[in-house]
This record gives structure tokens, sequence and C-alpha cells, in this order.
């Protein structure tokens, strides 16, 4: 099949499968990386981490992003969100390989990726790498810019989503990748991360303190209430704001001026 009723396609399953988010990464990107590219990754991903080095036939990277809504990472840490994360990482892995075996039943070699990929939280502390990223693929495949919290921001749902990805060896026709920057550099991750794991100057997209996030991450698992999340609830990035009537970012504030929220995020994490 030619390149671009494949994409075609590989869109009508995703669309009917409800993933929202779908981009398509050429693997060239990896060793040619785009000009216009919204952020200076330094280091550039790691070859370890490129889809060669997994699936050397890798032709082309399809990325699905599903979002976590905010109403409920609102409630971050609690238990609400713990099982929507729960919730989303099953579909995401569902839906990939389904969409793997599509690409196969079309005469193509797939594979689908985990959208993790490590044992336990616990390790992480030690060694906080999967063994690859898909925040990378949904850069890479026009998806999104990489903000001050270190994660991928969407224009859709900033960054309150999650993503994985599948390989495969059909050549498919790539999407642009996103120019724009889209962290405002409010900083109110930087200042809202409980352990102070996110810097403030310095390089752009900054270095996390994986150890630090890591470690309360596992705290948190160890109540039921992981991951943390505040980084992703407090970005003012996303048209989800919108819609859930969640453009005002003061109704985070510790003085309570917006008690009907804290009072539902309270009555959520009993
Ligand atoms: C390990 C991991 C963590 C660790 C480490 C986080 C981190 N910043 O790397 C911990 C537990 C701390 C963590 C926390 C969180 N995570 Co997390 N995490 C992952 C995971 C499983 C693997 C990431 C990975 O291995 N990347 C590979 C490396 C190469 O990427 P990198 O570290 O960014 O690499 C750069 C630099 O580190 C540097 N580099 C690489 N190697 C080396 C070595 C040296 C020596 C040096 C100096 C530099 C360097 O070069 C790279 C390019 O610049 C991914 C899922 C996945 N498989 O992709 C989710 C993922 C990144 N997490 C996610 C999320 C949402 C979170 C949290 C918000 C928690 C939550 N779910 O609510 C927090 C946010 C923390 C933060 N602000 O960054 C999402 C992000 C979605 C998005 N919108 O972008 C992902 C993609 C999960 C998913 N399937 O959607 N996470
Ligand atoms: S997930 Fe929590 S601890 Fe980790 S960087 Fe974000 S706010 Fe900080
Ligand atoms: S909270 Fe502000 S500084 Fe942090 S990633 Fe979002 S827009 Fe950028």
């Amino acid at each position: 099949m030619k390149s671009g009723p494949l994409k075609k396609s590989v869109l009508m399953i995703c669309r009917s499968l409800g993933i929202p988010l779908v981009g398509f990464e050429p693997v060239e990107r990896r060793e040619d990386p785009p000009k216009d590219l919204p952020n200076v990754l330094s280091p550039w991903i790691p070859e370890d981490f490129w889809p060669h080095s997994i699936y050397p036939e890798t032709k082309t990277v399809i990325v699905i992003g599903l979002p976590v809504s905010l109403p409920v990472v609102e409630t971050a840490p609690s238990i609400y969100y713990h099982e929507l994360y729960k919730t989303v990482n099953s579909a995401l892995d569902l839906k990939a390989y389904e969409i793997a075996n599509f690409l196969i039943e079309k005469g193509y070699g797939a594979i689908y990726l985990p959208r993790d990929a490590y044992g336990d939280i616990k390790i992480l502390v030690e060694n906080p790498f999967a063994f690859f990223s898909h925040k990378h693929a949904a850069y890479l495949a026009g998806l999104g810019s990489i903000g001050q919290n270190n994660v991928l921001l969407t224009p859709e749902y900033g960054p309150r989503v999650r993503f994985t990805s599948i390989f495969t060896t059909a050549e498919i026709k790539p999407d642009p990748v996103k120019n724009e920057d889209l962290c405002t550099r409010c900083l109110l991750c930087v200042k809202n991360c409980p352990v102070g794991a996110i810097p403030r100057k310095g390089d752009f997209p900054p270095p996390v303190d994986k150890k630090l996030c890591a470690i309360r991450s596992s705290q948190l698992r160890d109540q039921f209430r992981s991951p943390c999340g505040i980084c992703i609830k407090v970005c003012p990035v996303g048209k989800d704001r919108e819609l859930f009537g969640r453009k005002n970012m003061s109704i985070y504030s510790k003085d309570r001026k917006f008690e009907k929220y804290h009072m539902a995020w309270e009555h959520v994490r009993m």
C-alpha cells in the first residue's frame, strides 16, 4: 500500500479506537533532526534510545496519546489519579498492540511498545530510564514542545497526556514538527514541585532531579497515591483548561479563594 492511503487507514483505526492524538515520526529525524524543532535538546537523545537500536528495521514510529482528565489530575496525589493513571496505561498498551496487529495484517512488520517499560518505581529511583522514550518520539512526531517541567506540552491537553509508540517497517508520510515553543515560562511547575526537583534557571528544558521525583513517587506508591503529577496539574497550557472551565490558575493557590474546589479535592483524597 502507498504511504498516503496507509496513513489514512492507520488514522481511521486510531479514530475507531478513540485515540485523540496521533503522530508519525520518520526514523531519519534521530540522525538528522529538523532545523525548526521548538527546543534545543542538549545532549541529544542517546543512540541507544533510537528506534533502530531496538528494532533495526523500523522506518516509522507511530505515537499515540491519551489524555488524563484535568479535574482528576487536580486531586493528585490521590487514589483517584492513581486509578486513572493505571486505566490510561492499560488503554495505551492495548490500543498500541491492536494498531501493530493491524499493520501486520496489511503485510508490514510492526511492534507495539509498552507505555513505560520498567518493573517498579523502586527500580527507577536507582536507574530512572526505560528502554525507549515516548516523550521524545511524540516530540519528533510533531505533537508538541518540551516544557520547563521537562514533559511534552501539547496544544490540546498541555502536559496532561500520556503516550506510547508503535514501530513499523512501513514508510508512512511523516507529520511536520511543531515549531512553536508552548511553554510560557510561568514557573508554576517549579514553584509547586513539593521536592524542588525542577530547576528554575539554567538550561531549557532543565534537567529535572529524577531521583528526588522518583523517591517522592515511590513514597506515594506505598500509599496507593502515586504518581505525584503536580507539575502537570498546575501547567496553564492546553485547551482542556477551557473545556473544564479551569482558566483561572489562582484556583490552586494556597489562600483557598476558590474553596469549593479545595473541598472537592480534599474529599477525594480522604
Ligand atoms: C523514567 C521515567 C520517569 C522518572 C524520570 C523522569 C525523567 N524526567 O526522565 C520519574 C519517576 C522521575 C518520572 C516522573 C514523571 N513522569 Co515519567 N517516565 C519515565 C519513563 C518510564 C522513561 C523515561 C526515559 O527513560 N527516557 C529516556 C531518556 C533518554 O530521556 P531523558 O532522560 O529525558 O533524556 C534526556 C536527558 O536526560 C539527556 N540524557 C540522557 N542520558 C543521559 C545521561 C547523562 C549522563 C546525562 C548528563 C544526560 C543524559 O539526554 C536526553 C535528551 O536531552 C517514561 C515512559 C517512557 N518509556 O517513555 C515516563 C514519562 C516520561 N513520564 C511521564 C510523566 C507524565 C511523569 C510525571 C508527570 C508523573 C506523572 N505521571 O504524573 C513525572 C514528571 C517528572 C518530570 N518533571 O520530568 C510521561 C510524560 C508524558 C508527556 N506529556 O511528556 C511519560 C512519557 C510516560 C508516558 N507513557 O506517557 N518519570
Ligand atoms: S511529579 Fe511531582 S515531584 Fe516530580 S517533578 Fe513533578 S511536581 Fe516535582
Ligand atoms: S507550568 Fe509554566 S513553566 Fe511549567 S511547563 Fe507549564 S507553562 Fe512552562
